[in-house]
C-alpha cells in the first residue's frame, strides 16, 4: 500500500463475473482475514482493518476474526457506517483508495467513485496487491469446454443470438458485453467445470450486430466446437483480452452493459467516447423461459432424482444413527450412481435437530452431529444432469417428535401446498404470491428470514433469476409459463429445530376467462413428503386433496423403476391420508 501510495485497500470476495459461487483463486478476502463466509469486504488502512458482512454471518465472523485485529462491522445494523461513509470519515482529502476492480461490480465501483470524488478521494480499480503476497494462491482454473447438445438445450446458438441481437437493436446498442458465466454458457450451448457444482467456464462475450467475440481459454475448446461456433459468426479470443477489446471499440459506439453483473475493471477500460446503455442482462428472460425440450428432459430427470431420493430416504429409515456427513455421502452415492447425474448442484445441507435451524449449515466430517431415532432430520440437496438441475429439501421424522415440531412441520407443508396449488392472474410477480406460503406460519406468529423460492438454471446454477419468491429481494419479473422456480417455506427455531420442504415447480397456463389468463404451478420434484409428523386437524380438506394427488402421482411415476421392496416402501410413504 505504501509503495503504491494508497491509504486504503479494499478486498472483496468475488470473481470477475460476480458469480454466486467463486473459485478458490478469488477467495482473497478469506485468505487475508480468515473469515470464511461467502459475503464480506475487508477494508485495510495503514493501522487498522475492518470486515463488513451481513446478518447471515455475524456469529461466524465474530468467532473467526477473534484475535486477528480486524474489527467486525455488522452491515445494515443501526449505527454501523457503510464502507464508503467510514472511509470518507477516516481518510484525509487527496488520499487514494485501491481495489482489484475485477472483484467489484461496476455498479458498486461507480457509486463509490462518485461518493469518494465528493470527498476529494480517488478510487483506483486496477490494483491487485494480493497476488504478489499470496504465495500459494490457487491458479485460475480453465477446464475443457464441451458442447451442451441442442437435443437438451432445445434451441440453437444461432436462434438464441438472433433473439439477443433483436433485443440489442431495440435498445439501439451496437454491442453487448456479457460477463455472467451462466448467461454465456446458456447462450453458446457450452458447458465447463471451472466452478465447483456449477457447469460453467471462465469467459466473456461481446456481441455485435453481425459477429460475436467470445473470450475464453482457446486451448480448452476442440476444433469441432471452434468450427461450429465460427459458422454461427462467433470468433474466439483469449480470455485475458476482453479488456483490450473494450478499449479498442470504435469511437462513439454504443454498448449495452448490466452494471451489476459486469466488473468495475472492465468498464474502466471503456473510452469516454463510448456510449453506455445500462439495464438488466438481455439474456435473463430468454434463459428463464425454458422451452419444451428443456422441460421434457427436466421432468424426466426429476424422476431419476426422485428414485435416488426414495432409495436414500428408505436407507435413512433403516440407518437412523449415522452422522450427518455419512447421510450426505450416501445420498451423493445414490444420486451419482445414475450415469446421467454428472455432479451435485451444491454441497448438501444435511442437518439433524437444532443444526437444521441454521439455514446455511453444512456438516464437516470433523464437526458433525450423529442422528438419533427421534426428532427431525433435514436434507437439502440437488444434482446436475445434462437434462436439468435439481434442488429438493425434505424434512424427515426419525422417531418421536415434540408437539411443537409436529405443528411447525404441518404449517410448513400447508405453506408449500397453498403456494403450489394457487391460481394467479397473468402479470403477477413472485412477490405478489410469496405471502401464500407464509400465511399459515404467520397466523401462528412464525416467519422465516429468507425468500420462499428462487428460479433454477437448466444444467446451470441452481439459483437463477430473474424470478423469485421474496419479501425483501423483490423481483419485478412476472411469472411466465416455462419458468421454473422453487417453493421452500420453513421454520427455523434456534437451538430447537429446523424444518424446510422444497419442491421445484414449473409455471403453466391454467385457463383463460373473460377476466384474463390464469396460471398455476406444476411440480417437477417427484419425491414423497413425510406424512408421519402431520397434525391432520391443522390441514384443510383441499390441502389433504392436494397432498394425496401429489403422492399418487409420485407413486405412479417412480414405482415402475423400483425394486419390489422399494415399491412397498414407497406405497406406504405415499398412502393417502384422511
Ligand atoms: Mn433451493
Amino acid at each position: 500500500m505504501t509503495a503504491h501510495n494508497v491509504a486504503a485497500y479494499l478486498v472483496p470476495t468475488a470473481d470477475p463475473h460476480l458469480s454466486e459461487y467463486v473459485a478458490d483463486h478469488w477467495k482473497t478476502g478469506r485468505w487475508a482475514s480468515g473469515f470464511t463466509g461467502s459475503a464480506g469486504t475487508l477494508v485495510l488502512l495503514a493501522d487498522q482493518a475492518g470486515l463488513w458482512t451481513d446478518g447471515r454471518y455475524f456469529i461466524q465472523a465474530e468467532q473467526e476474526l477473534t484475535g486477528s485485529g480486524i474489527d467486525l462491522f455488522k452491515w445494515k445494523m443501526p449505527g454501523v457506517p457503510e464502507i464508503a461513509d467510514w472511509l470518507c470519515a477516516q481518510l484525509p482529502a487527496g488520499s487514494t483508495i485501491g481495489v482489484d476492480g475485477r472483484q467489484l461490480s461496476a455498479d458498486q465501483g461507480r457509486r463509490w467513485q462518485q461518493q469518494f470524488e465528493e470527498h476529494e478521494l480517488t478510487l483506483r480499480g486496477d490494483l491487485d496487491l494480493i497476488t504478489p503476497i499470496w504465495i500459494d494462491r490457487p491458479a485460475l482454473t480453465f477446464n475443457p469446454i464441451r458442447q451442451h447438445n441442442v437435443h437438451f438445450a432445445g434451441k440453437t446458438v444461432a436462434e438464441k443470438l438472433t433473439e439477443i441481437q433483436q433485443e440489442m437493436a431495440k435498445k439501439k446498442a451496437d454491442c453487448y458485453l456479457i460477463s455472467s458465466l451462466y448467461d454465456i454458457a446458456w447462450l453458446f450451448n457450452l458447458r465447463g467445470s471451472d466452478i465447483t457444482h456449477c457447469p460453467v467456464f471462465n469467459g466473456y462475450a461481446l456481441i455485435e450486430s453481425q459477429r460475436t467475440k467470445l473470450f475464453l481459454a482457446t486451448d480448452q475448446v476442440s476444433t469441432e466446437i471452434k468450427q461450429a461456433l465460427e459458422q454461427d459468426g462467433i470468433d474466439l479470443f483469449p480470455y485475458e483480452t476482453c479488456s483490450d477489446a473494450l478499449s479498442s471499440l470504435p469511437p462513439e459506439s454504443t454498448i449495452f452493459v448490466d452494471l451489476q453483473r459486469t466488473n468495475f475493471f472492465l468498464t474502466e477500460h471503456l473510452s469516454h467516447q463510448t456510449r453506455l446503455i445500462t439495464g438488466k442482462e438481455l439474456t435473463a428472460r430468454p434463459k428463464a423461459l425454458k422451452n419444451e425440450t428443456q422441460l421434457k428432459h427436466w421432468h424426466r430427470i426429476s424422476i431419476l432424482d426422485g428414485i435416488a431420493m426414495v432409495r436414500f430416504l428408505k436407507w435413512l429409515e433403516e440407518n437412523r444413527t449415522v452422522t450427518e456427513c455419512e447421510a450426505a455421502d450416501q445420498l451423493e452415492r445414490v444420486r451419482r450412481s445414475h450415469p446421467e447425474c454428472l455432479d451435485l448442484s451444491f454441497s448438501s445441507i444435511s442437518a439433524y435437530g437444532p443444526n437444521a435451524a441454521m439455514m446455511h449449515y453444512s456438516p464437516r466430517p470433523t464437526a458433525c452431529a450423529t442422528l438419533q431415532p427421534r426428532g427431525l432430520y433435514l436434507i437439502d440437496s440437488g444434482g446436475q444432469y445434462e437434462g436439468g438441475t435439481t434442488d429438493i429439501t425434505r424434512t424427515w421424522a426419525l422417531g418421536p417428535l415434540s408437539n411443537e415440531e409436529k405443528t411447525d412441520y404441518t404449517l410448513t407443508l400447508k405453506g408449500l401446498i397453498q403456494l403450489s396449488a394457487c391460481r394467479f392472474l397473468k402479470g403477477a410477480t413472485g412477490a405478489n404470491l410469496d405471502v401464500l406460503a407464509r400465511q399459515p406460519l404467520w397466523e401462528a406468529g412464525i416467519d422465516y428470514k429468507c425468500g420462499t423460492g428462487h428460479g433454477v438454471g437448466h444444467f446451470l446454477n441452481v439459483h437463477e433469476g430473474p424470478q423469485n419468491f421474496s419479501q425483501s429481494m423483490k423481483s419485478d419479473a412476472e411469472l411466465e409459463p416455462g419458468m421454473v422456480i422453487t417453493i421452500e417455506p420453513g421454520v427455523y427455531k434456534q437451538g430447537r429445530h429446523g424444518i424446510r420442504l422444497e419442491n421445484m415447480v414449473e409455471v403453466v397456463e391454467h385457463q383463460q376467462t373473460e377476466s384474463g389468463t390464469f396460471y398455476t404451478f406444476k411440480p417437477l420434484t417427484c419425491c414423497p413428503i413425510d406424512t408421519a409428523p402431520l397434525k391432520i386437524e391443522l390441514l384443510a380438506p383441499r390441502d389433504i386433496d392436494y397432498l394425496n394427488a401429489y403422492h399418487q402421482q409420485v407413486f405412479n411415476l417412480l414405482s415402475p423403476h423400483l425394486t419390489p421392496t422399494e415399491k412397498d416402501w414407497l406405497a406406504r410413504k405415499t398412502a393417502a391420508i384422511h
